[in-house]
């Protein structure tokens, strides 16, 4: 993705909600409407892997998953995981 690209998505938010959307969608496979641990962890090791990095131990996931759920209810829940693809685009640009 073009960084033209990233920042039309970053400024547009119904166009950032798609990709987000898409994003979590994936991630939480049970479909449930929010990310619990278990779905973290698999996300983590499958990102790990294509990068060709050692997988996460279990205190980063869990680093990482406290870190997201700012309200603190156990679970990433959406909009907790636009916070997390926000920072990813921000970052490309
Ligand atoms: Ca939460």
């Amino acid at each position: 993705m073009s960084a033209e690209a990233v920042r039309a998505i970053l400024k547009d938010e119904n166009k950032l909600n798609q990709v987000v959307k898409a994003a979590f969608d994936q991630v939480d496979t049970d479909g449930s409407g929010k990310i619990d641990k278990s779905e973290l962890d698999t996300v983590m090791k499958i990102v790990c892997k294509d990068m060709g990095a050692e997988p996460p131990s279990h205190e980063e996931v869990m680093e990482v998953f406290n870190h997201l759920d700012t309200d603190k209810s156990g679970k990433i829940e959406f909009k907790e995981f636009k916070v997390l693809i926000k920072d990813v685009l921000n970052s490309m640009v």
